[in-house]
């Protein structure tokens, strides 16, 4: 029994997901944009992304065999009370309060693939964030919103905390319109609030401004001059999103119960990452994003926003 693009994307929300898609694979047409970022060197130690131009550029090289991205939002906005409040002594992005959506996300989308398998497709590759695909471009493709100043993709209903997944299938699924308009406007917020001046152009982030990379990739030392910016910031960053008229407006906490707290660290506390070993670290949180940077830069990322936090300097 073969489905339809409706009965699809119906699955997809029944599973849980807030929105979906359906994109054609076809070639990007930021293509010339990537190739810029990428001379500039705008992309800092992300190799994998040199590595993975040709592929970011034609996402059908991605998965031989697929003609469609299945194209779903999850969204893990943070409830008011679980949001960084001014007695803590470093901040920890929204996303990160709970499991990793690699893990999280992916269960889900592996679902809605199984599912379409069940249905007559030959082919459901997943990918979430771990694939040479350009996820907000084709998010934006499959008509889930458009891709903001702040290079996030602004879905019209429910702003841009949200994870990106897709499906790659063979099924020839009717596709969705991307949306015409652009609707941030003349809104600068975004560039305006960013603690280092990340956002260096319109829809341009240099990452290696950017506190998400410096806090998440950098294996290095920080550059100094980036320091007195760090503006409390032990992981990720939420700065550009916070700002957003859209999620001010639309934003609603998540239902995934996997992204609400569980091991949050005690933001309160300067220290807990120096009174904690390896091994507590590692029971604590290597189901969550913060493993990615590990005990180590956990500790020199707080040494870094608590002294920005005492900069009189800082934001
Ligand atoms: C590398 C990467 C990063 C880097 C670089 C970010 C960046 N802006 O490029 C760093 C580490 C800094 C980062 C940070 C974050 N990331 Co990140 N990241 C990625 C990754 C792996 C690749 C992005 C990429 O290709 N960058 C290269 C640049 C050139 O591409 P781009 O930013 O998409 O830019 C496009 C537009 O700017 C566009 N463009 C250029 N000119 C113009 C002009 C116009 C008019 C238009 C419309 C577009 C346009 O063309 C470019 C190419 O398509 C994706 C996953 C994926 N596979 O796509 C996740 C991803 C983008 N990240 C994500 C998230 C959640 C974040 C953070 C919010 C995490 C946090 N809280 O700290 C921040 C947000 C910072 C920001 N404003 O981007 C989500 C975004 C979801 C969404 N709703 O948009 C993704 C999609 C992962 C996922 N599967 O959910 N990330």
């Amino acid at each position: 029994m073969t489905i339809d693009a409706e009965a699809v994307k119906a699955e997809a929300t029944r599973i849980g997901f807030i929105a979906a898609g359906i994109a054609p694979l076809a070639p990007s047409i930021r293509g010339d944009a990537l190739d810029r970022w990428l001379a500039a060197g705008y992309a800092g130690t992300m190799r994998y992304l040199h590595r993975q131009a040709r592929r970011r550029k034609e996402p059908a090289l991605a998965t031989p065999g697929a003609i469609m991205a299945v194209v779903v939002l999850d969204n893990y906005a943070a409830p008011t009370d679980e949001q960084p409040t001014a007695g803590d002594a470093f901040k920890i992005a929204a996303y990160a309060r709970g499991m990793d959506y690699h893990v999280v996300t992916h269960g889900r989308l592996h679902q809605l693939a199984e599912w379409m398998k069940a249905h007559g497709a030959g082919l459901a590759h997943t990918w979430v964030d771990d694939g040479p695909i350009p996820e907000r471009e084709l998010a934006e493709r499959a008509g889930l919103g458009w891709i903001g100043r702040n290079t996030m993709l602004i879905h019209p209903r429910h702003g841009s905390y949200t994870f990106i997944g897709t499906v790659f299938t063979d099924l020839a699924l009717e596709v969705d319109t991307p949306r015409a308009t652009d609707l941030c406007g003349t809104c600068t917020r975004c560039i305006d609030a960013c603690p280092t001046g990340a956002i260096i152009d319109d829809r341009v982030v240099d990452a290696t401004r950017c506190l998400s990379y410096q806090t998440i990739e950098n294996r290095s030392e920080p550059p100094a001059e980036l320091a007195p910016q760090w503006d409390g910031w032990a992981f990720g960053c939420d700065v550009c999103n916070d700002v957003c008229p859209w999620n001010v407006k639309f934003a609603t906490p998540t239902t995934v119960p996997e992204f609400s707290r569980r091991a949050d660290p005690d933001r309160r506390n300067p220290d807990v990452f120096e009174q904690m070993d390896e091994a507590a670290f590692t029971r604590r949180f290597a189901d969550t994003p913060l493993a990615r940077p590990g005990l180590a830069r956990m500790r020199r990322n707080v040494r870094l926003a608590t002294a920005s936090r005492r900069d009189p300097d800082s934001r």
